[in-house]
């Protein structure tokens, strides 16, 4: 196919973790959960608003840390639903996320890191109450653009259409 010459389009999106202490009153330990682990948390990948991002997006793989069981996890994109991975543990460790764009766009795949973040850290208590939401879960959350670059034609009508 041809390519849109001289054209970049940017979509939106933010990654990251939420993280959560157990805690008997407001996140009780599910039946089953190891003694050791002290958290649950989540890792996603997202469009701003939870606008859907499937258009582009097809599906993304997720490492986790080897001490995880099946700790390499593929998540299919589902309309109106995040790429999400669910899981509790005890420590923070580095996520590798690998995205798989939507075939007609010709792009390889491409890999983010992302810090698990389970604790707020700061020097001041600003800084850490920055991290939290509703004074409980942890969160660390980054903002960022797909660029696409010349984009194929018939995938330039998907990205604009939308
Ligand atoms: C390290 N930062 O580099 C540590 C690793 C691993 C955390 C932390 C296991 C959860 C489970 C878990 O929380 N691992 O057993 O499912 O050594």
């Amino acid at each position: 196919g041809k390519r849109v010459k001289g054209v970049q389009v940017f979509r939106p999106f933010i990654y990251g973790t939420t993280a959560k202490p157990f805690d008997e009153k407001t996140n009780p330990k599910p039946a089953g959960v190891p003694d050791d682990h002290t958290h649950s948390w989540t890792v996603f990948v997202k469009g701003i608003d939870d606008v859907d991002i499937i258009y582009w997006l097809r599906r993304v793989q997720f490492k986790l840390h080897e001490s995880i069981p099946n700790h390499v996890r593929m998540v299919e994109g589902e309309k109106g639903k995040p790429f999400i991975v669910q899981e509790t543990g005890w420590g923070e460790f580095e996520i590798t996320m690998k995205l798989y764009y939507v075939p007609e766009s010709g792009e390889k795949p491409q890999t983010l890191y992302h810090h698990l973040r389970l604790h707020p850290y700061g020097r001041t208590e600003e800084e850490k109450e920055a991290m939290r939401v509703n004074g409980e879960g942890v969160i660390s959350w980054v903002y960022e653009e797909q660029i696409f670059n010349e984009p194929y034609e018939a995938f330039y009508d998907v990205l604009t259409s939308g």
